[in-house]
């Protein structure tokens, strides 16, 4: 451990601010292990004057970062991605101490973060604007895209990295400094990776500032991001009322915001799926990180016919689910982040039994060396239940059954949230008809692999109270920068549009 720390320059005591240098003189706080309650380290909150010095000097590095050539900030991202590759594995594990989640998906964590370099390495000679046909004679119509501004990165506990270099690559090619406000639950890994990118910046001569870092708690430095008109973008991952809080406070100084807030993940297992498949698909999806990702398999949808077979061979699986130190290999579920979320999980099962939904296996505390285990849960429900509707973040899984697909997907779509699903099929019919128009309403629809694990090439967010943000692949990038149209008239004269004359 004290060699993971040492390697990514974490200190027993940690400033939890940069802004070019190290600032930080507010509350310090003790980060423990949720793998079995050691101390870490401590850090260093910003106060709200040193978050004005973090802001006033990422606003300060756009006026030269902007003016850079974008495939240059392209090659400044290709060395960020070369040095996660170097840092790939004390990364990883530091992320495995900080939140819980087991090494190998640590792992699979820091390499989302290298992939996202290397598509925003691309990107960088790609930033593509349109020319359209003038209506005008000998005018032309453009389109280009320029840098837009400070963009304010807030993150959650459960992707603590990935998510931060999702926006980060994206808005450094676009030419866009980045001010990072992490969750308490995960300021270390935040440390780790601004080090990482003041060494790549500095290396290049570039001001540190551009990634910036601002440690403290949502309802005061959170809150500055949102009010403050110099962050003209914030990017939110979070809680479904706290993107409502951030996207009420951006919208009202006509800001940007990209939200990404909660998930219901559903499942349809049909008669005409593969049931090995399905079975691997959500068994992965529901306690992968715990039951932690927004993308988490939370609901399964399974067709009548098979729902009992289905059923008995899922507990199977529960049941040998190898819990413990997510450090060791053979295990494939660790701890949940703090006990507060071991409260959650237990209310959650209450509730559900209150409403009538029946507790299969699981959803018991795990006395293990004093961190914060759980068994998963399975609860059979006979359809979204008010609890059902709620993204209680735990490992808790709702297993309803259905007739006809037009059931399946009416459950499926049933819920608040837009972001993840997936049906389980072999008939062509049927995957194409959850994928039309009258299909899955979420962002992330898939075919025969479960609602997690999405890869950075696609654009990444959901519908209606996921709130509709797009980060990492594709298009996302459009979101960081400002559009600008041009006419350009090179006729030598002068004729309006709309065929509107102007006799003089
Ligand atoms: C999240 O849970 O906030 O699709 C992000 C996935 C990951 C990202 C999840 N690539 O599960």
């Amino acid at each position: 451990m004290q060699a993971v720390l040492k390697a990514l320059g974490i200190e027993e005591v940690n400033p939890g601010g940069f802004a070019g240098q190290w600032i930080g003189s507010g509350k310090t706080q003790l980060v423990r292990s949720p793998i079995d309650g050691s101390p870490l380290a401590s850090v260093v909150n910003v106060t709200p004057a040193e978050f004005d010095a973090v802001l006033a000097s990422c606003h300060g590095a756009f006026a030269a970062w902007k003016q850079v050539p974008a495939p240059k900030r392209g090659e400044v991202v290709k060395a960020l991605g070369d040095e996660l590759r170097r840092n790939k594995a004390a990364l990883a594990e530091l992320v495995t101490l900080e939140m819980g989640k087991t090494l190998r998906e640590g792992l699979g964590e820091v390499q989302e973060m290298i992939d996202i370099c290397d598509f925003a390495v691309g990107l960088s000679r790609q930033l593509y604007g349109l020319t359209m046909p003038s209506e005008r004679r000998q005018h032309r119509l453009q389109e280009q895209w320029h840098p837009l501004g400070v963009v304010g990165v807030i993150t959650a506990f459960n992707f603590p990295v990935a998510v931060w270099s999702w926006n980060t690559a994206i808005a450094l090619v676009c030419g866009d400094p980045i001010l990072w406000k992490p969750s308490s639950k995960a300021p270390l890994t935040a440390i780790a990776c601004t080090k990482i990118a003041e060494k790549v910046l500095r290396d290049f001569g570039f001001d540190p500032a551009i990634c910036s870092l601002a440690i403290g708690r949502g309802s005061d430095i959170g809150d500055l991001i949102n009010t403050d008109p110099r962050v003209a973008l914030v990017s939110y991952t979070g809680s479904v009322p706290g993107g409502r809080h951030v996207g009420t406070l951006v919208q009202q100084r006509f800001g940007r915001h990209i939200l990404e807030l909660g998930g219901n993940g559903a499942v349809i297992v049909s008669e005409q799926g593969d049931i090995d498949i399905a079975l691997r698909s959500i068994y992965f999806g529901a306690i992968g990180t715990a039951g932690q990702r927004c993308t988490s398999t939370r609901r399964v949808i399974v067709q009548k016919s098979l729902h009992d077979e289905f059923l008995q061979r899922l507990l199977d699986l529960y049941e040998r689910t190898p819990i413990g130190d997510p450090r060791q290999a053979g295990n494939l579920m660790g701890p949940l982040v703090d006990p507060a979320a071991v409260d959650t999980l237990l209310a959650a099962i209450e509730t559900t039994k209150a409403q009538g939904g029946r507790i299969l296996c699981g959803g018991e505390r795990l006395p293990l060396a004093g961190g914060c285990y759980v068994t998963p849960c399975i609860a059979a429900v006979p359809g979204n239940l008010p609890i059902v509707q709620e993204e209680t973040f735990a490992p808790i899984l709702y297993v309803m059954p259905y007739g006809t697909l037009e059931e399946a997907i009416a459950l499926q779509n049933g819920v608040t949230q837009g972001l993840s699903s997936a049906i389980i099929t072999n008939d062509q019919r049927e995957a194409e008809l959850f994928l039309s128009a009258i299909g899955s309403d979420c962002g992330i629809a898939n075919v025969n692999t479960g609602t997690s694990g999405a890869e950075i090439g696609g654009a990444f967010g959901g519908e209606k109270e996921t709130g509709g943000g797009r980060e990492s692949g594709s298009d996302a990038w459009k979101a960081y920068m400002r559009r600008q149209t041009s006419a350009i008239n090179y006729s030598g004269s002068v004729e309006l549009a709309q065929g509107i004359t102007l006799e003089l």
